[in-house]
């Protein structure tokens, strides 16, 4: 079998963030493509973007809930990295020029105030290393035709990442039993979604730990202040110009973006 280049996938998936203009997959243009190969892939792109002076504000969880995992036709969750360009400012406002397809989704947050090193971390772990838990809405933006992906294919793009708004009022990760931590999702002004922390697979604290021992395997760690996305509890909606999107938190202030363009 011929060996995968990393390096050449992670540039042509660099051009459809460039151009704006979605691509073919990558499964679809090579007999197979691993795990390991796609996370290669995501590392390249990483380093692509750290070349032209980005940041890495902290690392993202995806699917990790069942409405998510149903909507993209997947059963495992995956991980990538928050950019530190990806951060959307207080005016709550997203260019959409700048992006192809894009999609939103509330996120519950953990923000970091210690190391977390995998193996054996536990929830429990990531409750004594975190800092603060908060809301966010994430704006993600497959850079494949049609928003269709297979598993390896969006490891490799980086799981869709693209922007995040993090909200306030954060609390204390044991100031509440995070499996009931509420979100109500709004898009234009309408209910269109809303979940418990549990939906994401049972715990966000366990699904933070998952991350930190997957990071472990590859020598690396969860780092003090970085901000970590453990996953959309509920499916994600476009985000078309002038449309507002507003998650309603039940113990964090709410989340609000709008599609500009
Ligand atoms: O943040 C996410 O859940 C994205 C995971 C990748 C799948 C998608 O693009 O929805
Ligand atoms: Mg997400």
């Amino acid at each position: 079998m011929t060996a995968i280049d990393h390096a050449a996938w992670a540039s042509y998936l660099l051009a459809a963030v460039d151009d704006r203009s979605a691509v073919t997959a990558i499964t679809k243009q090579l007999d197979a493509l691993s795990i390991d190969d796609a996370y290669a892939i995501q590392a390249a792109l990483l380093e692509l973007h750290l070349g032209r002076g980005d940041t890495v504000a902290g690392v993202k969880l995806g699917l990790t809930s069942a409405a998510k995992q149903e909507q993209m036709g997947v059963t495992e969750p995956v991980y990538g990295w928050v950019l530190g360009s990806s951060l959307i400012d207080g005016s709550g406002e997203v260019d959409l020029g700048e992006l192809i397809h894009p999609r939103c989704e509330p996120e519950f947050v953990f923000v970091l105030g210690e190391d977390l090193a995998g193996p054996g971390v536990t929830g429990e772990d990531v409750l004594d290393a975190t800092d603060c838990v908060t809301g966010g809405i994430e704006v993600i933006d497959s850079r494949y035709e049609a928003f269709s992906f297979t598993l390896p294919d969006v490891i490799a793009d980086n799981t869709s990442a693209a922007r995040v708004a993090i909200g306030s009022g954060a609390i204390g990760p044991r100031d509440a039993d995070l499996t009931t931590l509420g979100c109500v999702f709004e898009v234009a002004g309408e209910v269109v979604a809303t979940a418990t922390g549990a939906a994401l697979l049972g715990d966000p604290a366990s699904c933070v730990a998952m991350l930190a021992n997957h990071l472990g395997k590859h020598g690396q760690r969860l780092w003090a202040g970085w901000t970590i996305l453990a996953g959309a509890p509920t499916d994600a909606k476009p985000l078309g110009a002038g449309t507002r999107a507003r998650a309603r938190y039940s113990h964090f202030d709410s989340v609000s973006i709008v599609g500009k363009g």
